[in-house]
């Protein structure tokens, strides 16, 4: 970072000094500094993301590839970890070799992260964690993301009023879990869990779909043959496993929705989703924000400027609803709007 920028000023000094010596100004267009072919004043970032399972992961990716762009002073480095561990681990080992100014990783599970991230620091390359959190080690510079847990309590709470509205006494819940180790996937479970057991609901069963759209319908299928008849709501951790879940239960002839027998949950919120919430395909749908490259961009310009970012930093996130007989839930003593999904709202949706 400091390297750069010192080699930016260098390189401009002596295109300025050339013009003003009268020289023919042959490097007055160029900020590649003298003795350095492979500097070119860029802002070198590498980014290990978890992988390419979902909608919100291809929202996620193509925001850092927008923001982290030539023309915003950034060469960007992106290895796509196909949500291997050990795969996350080497690119950001890879990253430490190749002297990169700042390390992003979207960390695919929670732990195991201490080791790597002392060698960044040994480095003095900062690390920025997005999305999914970090629990072993504190040895990042910050993080920007979403309160998982809060999105799972919101689930409860909309269920809970939802369905004292609608008159349903009982509660037999499945669950399509995220990827097993993920921070996404514990904040949600814990998250709509605190609220069942509070509220005595029945949780059938709780499985893990992989935050893919076959792993949501195969573990549908089998919930399907193991719970027919026995469940009416269904809680799937990612738009994706949602998907999968209704080619399931279409398959098995569950009927799901607003006009169905069972109330279909759904987290991320991307907008082909958001439709499905519209058309009343999904009852509700928690958000979960894949826009955290420009604020990361924001960290880097703070870092940049000797300024000291905040460790943490949440993204902002909306709740949606089919239907607008729930207008506000309250999560952790906060009010938040449950916006009934219209043709305006979903034309104004980002991602
Ligand atoms: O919900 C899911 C994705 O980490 C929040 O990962 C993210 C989750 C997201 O695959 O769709």
């Amino acid at each position: 970072m400091k390297k750069k920028l010192l080699a930016l000023s260098l390189s401009l000094a002596m295109a300025f000094s050339l013009a003003a010596c009268g020289g023919n100004g042959g490097t007055a267009n160029s900020n590649t500094p003298a003795g350095d072919g492979s500097d070119d004043g860029l802002i070198q970032v590498g980014f290990a993301q978890v992988g390419h399972e979902s909608d919100w992961r291809t929202a996620s990716t193509k925001s850092a590839q927008d923001v982290f762009s030539e023309e915003n002073g950034y060469e960007l480095s992106f290895v796509d970890c196909d949500n291997d561990s050990a795969v996350q681990l080497d690119a950001v080992r890879n990253f430490i070799q190749q002297g990169m100014d700042y390390i992003i990783i979207d960390p695919i599970v929670d732990t195991g992260w201490d080791a790597v991230l002392t060698e960044c620091e040994d480095a003095g390359i900062p690390v920025i964690v997005i999305d999914r959190t970090i629990t072993d080690s504190d040895k990042y510079t910050a993080w920007v993301g979403s309160d998982f847990k809060v999105e799972g309590l919101a689930c409860g709470e909309w269920l809970k009023a939802f369905a004292a509205d609608k008159g349903i006494e009982e509660i037999n819940a499945l669950v399509i879990e995220g990827s097993t180790g993920a921070s996404a996937t514990i904040g949600r479970t814990d998250g709509f869990k605190e609220i069942a057991d509070r509220e005595g609901w029945t949780i059938l069963d709780s499985q893990s779909g992989d935050f893919t759209e076959a792993g949501g319908q195969e573990v549908m299928e089998s919930y399907c043959q193991s719970y027919k008849g026995q469940f009416n709501v269904v809680i799937c951790q990612n738009d994706n496993e949602a998907a999968g879940a209704m080619t399931a239960m279409d398959a098995a002839g569950v009927s799901y929705g607003v006009d169905g027998d069972v109330i279909l949950v759904s987290f991320d919120a991307n907008k082909p989703y958001v439709q499905l919430v519209m058309d009343g395909k999904i009852n509700a749908n928690f958000e979960c924000n894949p826009m955290a490259a420009p604020m990361v961009d924001e960290i880097i310009k703070q870092l940049e400027n000797d300024e000291t970012p905040e460790k943490k930093v949440y993204v902002t996130e909306s709740w949606f609803a089919a239907e607008d007989n729930i207008k506000t839930i309250t999560v952790n003593g906060e009010e938040q709007e449950m916006v009934h999904v219209t043709q305006e709202v979903l034309d104004a949706r980002p991602y």
